[in-house]
């Protein structure tokens, strides 16, 4: 017993070394406290979210400006005791075309600027990564479909890890050797999708129980897996770093405990942790297990 622990426990030191390649990396991609406003993007897709979001904004609180003021022009000027006869006239044609065309002109304007961000994110552009990712109540798994390996990911702290949810210590040293903290608890996972820096990645997006969403705010990406479809996105994060999401599609009781982690790393480390991983889980399929190596 003693040796087979001391074994296992070699092998997990053994095993773990690729994610050694992304232990320096910088958390960029996280909700933090008291704070408004978005992630910092890493990918052009976001970019482009946050400053038609940002016109969007200055658009609709100009709306909003204009409509309060004619209401409180109209409370000051038309009251009964200002205007104590009311004008009785039910039509006014130039206005009535006024109200119908500046609307469209604004929808345009507005389309004009969203649908391009839309059609950018709907066209897949050829991938130098693909990895399947599959929803599962309530967890993700991976399959890195060039090089032929999957894994799945689960939340530090969630049973599968032997946690229960609570950040007891046990869990605190678990994500703690994973390389986080007490903070990220309920965002880390025991295995991240490690991707390399400014390379197109396309994840073949699909559920297999229910409908789940896989989403990172700081790539700009939200994908529904739906079971029997296979949708896609895509990203290019140009910045190294440790990225985090959730699954954005109620999927159950434990919704709330499947968040996705993406490592975007250099591409020696990639490369470094790829031939690690193709070891780790070639002739794992896709674990059903929680795995100490897989850290
Ligand atoms: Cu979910």
């Amino acid at each position: 017993m003693k040796n087979a622990l001391m074994l296992s426990g070699l092998f997990a030191a053994l095993t773990s070394l690729p994610a050694h390649a992304q232990e320096a990396l910088e958390i960029v991609g996280k909700p933090t406290q008291g704070k408004m406003g978005f992630q910092p993007p890493a990918t052009e897709l976001a970019r482009d979210l946050q400053s038609l979001d940002h016109l969007i904004l200055i658009i609709i609180t100009a709306i909003c400006v204009f409509v309060i003021a004619l209401i409180g022009w109209i409370i000051l000027r038309y009251n009964r005791r200002v205007n104590p006869t009311p004008a009785s006239f039910t039509h006014n044609t130039p206005i009535e075309i006024a109200w119908t065309v500046v609307p469209i002109i604004i929808l345009v304007f507005i389309g004009a600027f969203s649908l391009p961000v839309l059609f950018k994110q709907q066209e897949i552009p050829e991938a130098d990564i693909t990895i399947k990712v599959t929803g599962y109540q309530w967890y993700w798994g991976y399959e890195y479909v060039d090089a032929g390996f999957a894994f799945d990911s689960y939340m530090i702290g969630q049973p599968a890890t032997g946690g229960n949810y609570v950040l007891t210590p046990e869990v605190e040293e678990s994500l703690v050797e994973a390389g986080y903290s007490r903070d990220e608890f309920l965002l880390a996972t025991d295995t991240a999708v490690v991707v390399p820096v400014g390379k197109t990645i396309v994840m073949n997006v699909t559920g297999a129980d229910v409908i789940h969403s896989w989403t990172v705010p700081a790539f700009g990406v939200k994908q529904d897996a739906v079971p029997g479809r296979l949708a896609q996105l895509w990203f290019k994060a140009e910045r190294e770093g440790i990225y985090f999401g959730q699954c954005s599609e109620l999927c159950g009781k434990d919704h709330a405990y499947m968040p996705i982690t993406v490592k975007v790393v250099s591409e020696a480390a990639y490369e470094e942790w790829l031939k690690g991983a193709i070891e780790e889980y070639a002739d794992a399929g896709t674990p059903k297990s929680f795995q100490v190596a897989s850290k």
